[in-house]
């Protein structure tokens, strides 16, 4: 490349970062329409370790095919990869890696003149930029949930040239941040749509019981592109219910009904087909209705204390080394938790993708959900917090509607400092100001031990800003039990419920050994410390539930003890091959007896 050259595409570079469109917040839902075009399939791909993509503009793949700068670098038929799906499962050598890379594909479209078009993509990890036709049209930072571009003005009659750029480089301003332990995945992992609407259509609504009630349904429409009144009707036919709902002059209504619907709960979850239509539009969405509060330490569904019978999981296939992101891979995911008698999971450590959420909540799992402020999060960057800020915005945008999800969850084991406490804090309060309708937890392990009275106790300033809390605690594999197990005495948080949300020990299945040494990693001290932490459980007045870690082993990269685990996390009750340990057997009772 020549001087001259060089300079055209530093101007290119920076016409096109005048460009820059964030992707939109405010999102519609395609799982609720109609006109909606799956884009999933084999895209082409290039990698690009270097970052020399955007210098290079492989975006403008179109219109410089001959001549232009990058002939070099054009895409081609010579490496594809699935989409969704991470790349690092699809090739033996990006195993491990964490950088740039790049997707293209044609879109072919009859364009409707009186239509919006969007991309929409349900996750990509972690930074993600979109190009249709040469033009950027959004960008999204955040690997865990979704986004959309709106495309109308950019999109052409005929075939469109769609490219993406993907880069999941861990950096310390990042959520999460440098090390965590599950794996990097990275690439378009989830579906991605092609949605189409009128030009004034539904974007965004709510329904769901009011706070305290059983039997007022309250919530609101959003129609956009609207510039006078319109007219929208409400229906759950199930229900008789028929509303007409009239919008202010910016497309907007709340609204309350009285109804007295069945209540979604675990052992009956019940869903209402619901529709909104108004003069142009309608979206159709599967709602239940429920209650959920905490009176004292108890969690009460419904009017009724319950237990909370948990699991977690990553968003993984471990047969397939990669990401879940499918219906299949949902329920291979969820029968599992069935069977082992849940009735709650926490889709630890981020927002999972919404096939996750919409069958579990179909098979009447409830839900903890969290964004990944997972420890070694940058506090003290007011960067970082809007970060955070963003990501519970989106996840509670995008899950308002499911009954299954009942609790919000800011954090998980962040080590208490003022900045630490301010970003918490302003999370908890914003979790709350956008949805009175579920509880806001969070998971913690910074409990502490008296030796001469053998008790835990915690003291964190964010307590009085959660309705329970979630305690993580190792004991018998990161902390020995200092004496026996009943002698062990819980004081934390005691005017909360509070939730066991992980314990566990690994074990490699099929490896047998001593009951007494941890370093046997064999099916049987696992299953002697669950035994253990069951009874120590006996001792916490205001237990409401408890989350084994994990259902499955897990890839981690940060798990480098080569024998028995290589670059697994072997705590799962249920090994990579989907072997059941024995205190998979253990737990299983444990959830038959509550
Ligand atoms: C934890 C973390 C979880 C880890 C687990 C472990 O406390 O919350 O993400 O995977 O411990 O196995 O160490």
């Amino acid at each position: 490349m020549n001087m001259k050259q060089l300079i055209l595409i530093c101007f290119l570079a920076i016409i096109n970062f005048g460009n820059f469109v964030q992707a939109q917040s405010i999102m519609i839902n395609p799982l609720n329409r109609s006109n909606v075009e799956l884009l999933n399939g084999k895209w082409n791909a290039l990698i690009d370790p270097q970052s020399v993509g955007e210098i290079f503009r492989y975006f403008n793949n179109v219109q410089q095919t001959k001549d232009g700068p990058n002939i070099e670098y054009l895409f081609s038929d010579v490496l594809r990869l699935n989409v969704p799906g991470d790349y690092n499962s699809q090739m033996p050598e990006l195993k491990f890696y964490e950088g740039d890379v790049w997707y293209e594909r044609k879109v072919t479209v009859h364009k409707n003149e009186d239509s919006n078009y969007f991309l929409y993509f349900a996750g990509a990890n972690y930074i993600c930029k979109v190009w249709l036709n040469g033009q950027k049209v959004g960008e999204h930072e955040g690997g865990f949930l979704p986004f959309q571009c709106d495309i109308t003005k950019v999109l052409k009659e005929g075939e469109n040239e769609l490219v993406v750029l993907t880069n999941n480089e861990r950096n310390k301003d990042n959520i999460p941040a440098m090390r965590f332990d599950w794996w990097n995945y990275g690439g378009i992992t989830r579906d991605v749509m092609l949605v189409q609407t009128p030009s004034t259509y539904i974007q965004d609504y709510k329904v769901q019981l009011k706070k305290d009630s059983k039997n007022l349904l309250a919530g609101y429409v959003q129609l956009a592109g609207a510039t006078s009144v319109q007219q929208i009707e409400l229906s759950i036919s199930e229900l008789k219910i028929k509303k007409a709902l009239t919008t202010d002059d910016k497309g907007y209504v709340a609204f309350e009904i009285n109804a007295k619907p069945v209540l979604w709960s675990p052992t009956l979850p019940k869903l209402y087909a619901v529709s909104f239509k108004s003069s142009k539009d309608t979206v159709n969405e599967e709602i239940g209705f429920r209650t959920i509060e905490v009176q004292g330490t108890k969690v009460v569904l419904n009017g009724n204390s319950i237990f909370l019978k948990g699991v977690s999981f990553h968003e993984e296939i471990a047969q397939r080394l990669g990401r879940a992101y499918s219906d299949a891979d949902a329920a291979m995911i969820l029968s599992e938790a069935k069977a082992l008698g849940c009735n709650f999971i926490r889709t630890a450590h981020y927002p999972q993708n919404e096939h996750i959420v919409r069958m579990a909540e179909k098979l009447g799992l409830m839900i903890w959900e969290e964004i990944p402020v997972w420890q070694g999060i940058n506090f003290t960057n007011k960067v970082v917090m809007e970060k955070a800020k963003t990501m519970l915005t989106e996840i509670i945008n995008r899950d308002k509607n499911r009954a299954a999800v009942i609790i919000w969850s800011i954090a998980n084991e962040t080590v208490p400092t003022p900045a630490c406490d301010t970003m918490l804090i302003e999370l908890a309060k914003l979790a709350r100001q956008k949805d009175d309708a579920r509880l806001i937890g969070g998971a913690f392990d910074n409990m502490k031990f008296d030796v001469k009275t053998n008790t835990f106790t915690i003291d964190d300033n964010l307590l009085p800003f959660l309705d329970l809390l979630g305690v993580n605690k190792y004991m018998g594999w990161y902390m020995k039990f200092p004496v026996d197990p009943s002698e062990i005495i819980w004081k934390v948080a005691l005017d909360k419920p509070l939730i066991f949300s992980e314990f566990g020990a690994e074990a490699l299945y099929g490896q047998h050994g001593s009951t007494d040494v941890p370093s046997s990693w064999s099916e049987e001290y696992q299953e002697k410390l669950y035994k253990d932490n069951l009874i120590m459980f006996n001792n916490i007045p205001n237990l409401c539930g408890t989350v084994p870690w994990i259902l499955f082993d897990f890839r981690s990269a940060t798990r480098n003890q080569m024998k028995n685990q290589d670059n697994w996390n072997r705590k799962g009750l249920v090994s990579d091959k989907g072997m059941r340990k024995k205190a998979w057997y253990l737990m299983q009772k444990y959830y038959e007896s509550k």
